[in-house]
């Protein structure tokens, strides 16, 4: 019987620490996860911490995202993905707050075209599409990958966020 693999875009983020360090040895642990192979990574950028996110502290962050196929579904990436923050050292006890700086955050952004809207797990990632340092790493590595909920392709996203950050309204 052959088990059906799922392509996952997952976004790595640090700042605190050996910022790149905790990326790579994430990668590493992604690409170790049964059932599923790293199938693509993005660069690596650099940038300040979100508007939002700034009061609370801490540097400029090291992004990039990675493809995976998986045979898993998005929960079990998910746990997985919370157990290498776990081992990173991302303390949630302490880093309890939203947008704390951290060693170490592992978001899904998109699996499939799936839309999943539980507790605890929000598909596409909201907010994949105002976010450079998410869709520039993913248009490298899943250019062509549909967004729901209107099938905008990653590449078209990232364009028009792009010209929209530069001052061009198209
Ligand atoms: N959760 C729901 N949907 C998902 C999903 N698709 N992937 C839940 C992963 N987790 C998902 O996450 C909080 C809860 O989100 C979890 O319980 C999980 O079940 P968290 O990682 O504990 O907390 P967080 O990281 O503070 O929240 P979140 O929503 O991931 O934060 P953001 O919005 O990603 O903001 N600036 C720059 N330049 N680069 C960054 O990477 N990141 C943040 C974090 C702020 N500013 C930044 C960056
Ligand atoms: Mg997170």
């Amino acid at each position: 019987m052959s088990v059906q693999a799922h392509n996952c875009a997952v976004a790595l983020g640090s700042n605190l620490g050996d910022r790149r360090a905790f990326l790579q040895q994430a990668v590493r642990a992604l690409s170790c996860i049964s059932g599923t192979t790293l199938a693509r990574q993005g660069p690596i950028v650099e940038s300040e911490p979100m508007v939002e996110s700034a009061g609370s502290g801490g540097g400029a962050y090291l992004n990039t995202v990675v493809m995976l196929q998986t045979s898993l579904d998005a929960r079990a990436v998910l746990a997985e993905c919370q157990r290498i923050e776990r081992d990173a050292g991302r303390d949630r006890s302490i880093e309890h707050q939203r947008w704390m700086p951290r060693t170490l955050d592992l978001d899904i952004v998109l699996f499939d075209e799936q839309v999943i809207d539980e507790p605890g797990l929000s598909v596409p990632h909201p907010g994949l599409r105002e976010r450079s340092f998410v869709l520039e790493p993913l248009a490298a590595v899943w250019p062509e990958a549909r967004v729901p909920p209107d099938g905008a392709t990653v590449m078209e996203l990232w364009n028009s966020l792009r010209l929209r950050l530069a001052g061009v309204h198209p």
